[in-house]
């Protein structure tokens, strides 16, 4: 076994510093916004890695599924040497992709990336002991401003798995699969996992489960800036709203201040003033291919769980 690389683009003092800022611009903004990149320290991705066990969260399973039944058809499509994930997130995923690779026998080099090191860290050295004849190099960075990293390797297949695109605006958006895109040469893939647009019921079940679990992982944006800034939100008195905006066909997470707040760092909230906290897009086939499209990507499959929730799709340079 080689042993596993890690390059870190983004330290923790960027990440420090891009906080700050994030937070001095969009709690000075009216509506109040904050990042969802802000969610997942160490509570936060414990908390979201229980939401995608929750009953109403169905898009986790829903992609698991499809992974399972395509993950030896897209080895053979894309013959890929070289799988990138981005936001790498839940191994298990990863792995079905792995094994089919392997399997097809065309597999070298495995790149995640991720912004949170310490995440990254443990992932790339449990692959690296299971996967020994992988040249294994992760990379810390956040790819929604870039991708600059993605030099490593040949023949290509990028991976953004988890409906995570769906937390970048439309504008945020095409800039990320313009620069995915440039980052690539032609021929070279891109497996893209979107939830779809359906029931606004369901979509908001989804965002709001009985049990409170997404509540609790919304309010821990809050502390994470009361430790990593030395705010001083009260987080229990924020109360967790989810709704569809049909308009834009996604879901917006918000908090809402149950009284007249005055925070250090200057915010000030009126009662029942909310801060959105992610918004998270739902998608139809057409807009993705005509995402794809105007990126320079030409859409070859687009593969549906069984309830038709969740899309994946496989898109050549
Ligand atoms: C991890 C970004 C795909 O948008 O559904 C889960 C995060 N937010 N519940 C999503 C999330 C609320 C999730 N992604």
């Amino acid at each position: 076994m080689s042993e596993p690389e890690l390059i870190v683009r983004f330290t923790a003092e960027d990440a420090a510093r891009e906080l700050r800022a994030d937070v001095r611009e969009g709690l000075t903004e009216q509506p109040k916004w904050l990042s969802p990149k802000w969610f997942y320290d160490a509570a936060g991705s414990e908390l979201f890695e229980r939401i995608t066990a929750l009953p109403e969260y169905y898009q986790t399973r829903a992609e698991q599924q499809i992974l399972q039944r395509t993950a030896m058809d897209i080895a053979e499509i894309t013959g890929a040497a070289t799988l990138v994930e981005l936001g790498s997130g839940s191994s298990e995923k990863t792995r079905l992709l792995l094994d089919a690779l392997r399997k097809h026998g065309t597999l070298h080099r495995f790149v995640p990336l991720d912004v949170s090191g310490s995440a990254l860290r443990a992932a790339v050295d449990a692959i690296a002991l299971d996967y020994p004849e992988l040249l294994v190099r992760g990379v810390v960075d956040d790819f929604t401003s870039g991708l600059t990293a993605l030099d490593a390797g040949t023949d290509r297949l990028v991976a953004f798995l988890g409906g995570t695109i769906g937390n970048l605006l439309p504008a945020e958006r095409a800039g990320f699969f313009a620069s995915v895109r440039s980052a690539l040469r032609p021929g070279e893939w891109l497996l893209l996992g979107t939830d779809l647009v359906k029931d606004p019921e369901r979509l908001v079940r989804a965002y709001d489960d009985a049990s409170g679990v997404t509540a609790e992982f919304n309010r821990n944006v809050l502390r994470v800036l009361n430790r990593e800034l030395g705010a001083d939100f009260s987080v229990e008195e924020f109360g967790h709203v989810a709704l569809w905006n049909a308009e834009q066909e996604w879901i917006e997470m918000r908090l809402r201040a149950a009284r007249p707040m005055r925070v250090e760092l200057t915010a000030e909230l009126a009662a029942g003033e909310e801060i959105r906290t992610e918004i998270s897009a739902k998608f139809r086939r057409e807009r993705v291919r005509d995402e794809l499209t105007t990126a320079g990507f030409d859409l070859r499959h687009w593969w549906l769980d069984d309830a038709g929730d969740f899309a994946l799709s496989l898109a050549v340079a």
